[in-house]
């Protein structure tokens, strides 16, 4: 993983997003396209750090074709899901598909980059010119992490790669989010682990396209595999039934089915129709996510700054303020502070 560079100057925050991008930017996006990957890891640093709009940037010079597919892999905190990333890209390299990686873990808001790279096993994929890895963390991201994440995806279209795959740790809603961002979503679980299976289930099971029970090598891997199928049959009632598949990520064993079960999916969401509900969905998320963000930016500046913030929570925790009260305020705060502007 090439150092974090920050030598590309632009405006800080909303301003840019309003403003012509600035020459650096443009030329940024250029060299994108022509698939610098020095200038793909600039572009992801400032959508990391909401810097810029750099995605809408890319399809304003109408350059950008069809997103290539993203496949979400998601799961509990050490399920295997980088190692079963790792076998998945061998599959992809073998047949010549380059694949652009991103590992996004809402868990750890305050971690940045590097520490996240280290859970990320992907050694034997490092020197290969068609494999782009890069890990993000909440930190910073412009109109939340499922916004940021899909916009980074959209750079790592552009730069050329044929598959996308997202790695999600933790089991919490934000998770739910950012595998909102994947047409194919592979939940990823282990035996032996019935809690982490019974906390899954309440928000991922609908969103699991495929579930994979890793580390079947471990004792409890048929029975496991007998609840995660009861659960999944629960859950069905849709055209496309989620196929369970059991995987040793670390040998390989399984990984074929898996690329199988991803590519028969993928068709099946164009033939079906998915695929366009599955943008739409998307499109709303990124829309919201970064409506209000915006919309806390200008409270920001109309004077609802961490002091004021603090002073409501406490008049609301008390009793002494409503909460509709306190956004009435703050709301005609913006208006006053745009009049005057
Ligand atoms: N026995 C066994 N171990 C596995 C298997 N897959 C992965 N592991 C091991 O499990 C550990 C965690 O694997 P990772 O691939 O890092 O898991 P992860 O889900 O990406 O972990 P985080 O990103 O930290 O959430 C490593 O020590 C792997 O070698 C498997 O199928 N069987
Ligand atoms: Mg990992």
């Amino acid at each position: 993983m090439e150092p974090e560079s920050k030598q590309v100057a632009t405006g800080r925050g909303s301003e840019n997003m309003r403003d012509e991008p600035s020459r650096g930017i443009s030329s940024l996006v250029e060299k994108v396209l022509a698939g610098d990957m020095r200038a793909l890891a600039r572009a992801i640093s400032l959508i990391e750090d909401g810097a810029a709009d750099v995605s809408h940037i890319l399809r304003s010079t109408g350059a950008t074709t069809t997103m290539a597919p993203i496949v979400g892999i998601t799961g509990p905190s050490g399920a295997g899901k980088s190692s079963l990333v790792d076998a998945l890209v061998a599959v992809y390299r073998r047949t010549g598909v380059t694949v652009g990686i991103l590992a996004v873990d809402p868990t750890s808001p305050l971690t940045g980059g590097a520490l996240l790279g280290d859970r990320v096993r992907m050694n034997r994929h490092s020197g290969d010119a068609g494999v782009f890895m890069r890990s993000m963390a909440t930190r910073g991201a412009l109109g939340g992490l499922a916004a940021a994440a899909y916009d980074v995806l959209i750079l790592m279209t552009a730069a050329g790669f044929d598959r996308l795959i997202v790695e999600t740790v933790g089991v919490g809603q934000d998770e739910v989010d950012v595998a909102g961002v994947a047409d194919t979503t592979c939940v990823v679980v282990t035996p032996g682990a019935g809690d982490e299976v019974q906390a899954i289930k309440a928000g991922i099971l609908e969103v699991g396209d495929i579930f994979v029970l890793n580390k079947s090598d471990l004792a409890g891997a048929e029975q496991a595999e007998a609840h995660l199928r009861a659960w999944v049959a629960g859950e069905q009632g849709e055209a496309w039934a989620p196929p369970v598949l059991r995987t040793v990520a670390t040998s390989e064993r399984g990984i074929g089915k898996l690329h199988t079960a991803i590519e028969r999916h993928s068709s099946w969401l164009h033939s079906s129709g998915e695929a366009a509900a599955k943008r739409r969905a998307l499109a709303r998320l990124r829309l919201h996510s970064l409506l209000r963000d915006r919309l806390l930016r200008m409270a920001r500046s109309g004077g609802f700054d961490r002091a004021c913030e603090a002073e409501l929570i406490e008049a609301i925790a008390s009793g002494d303020l409503g909460v509709h009260g306190a956004v009435e305020r703050i709301i005609a705060d913006i208006s006053t502070s745009k009049e005057q502007s």
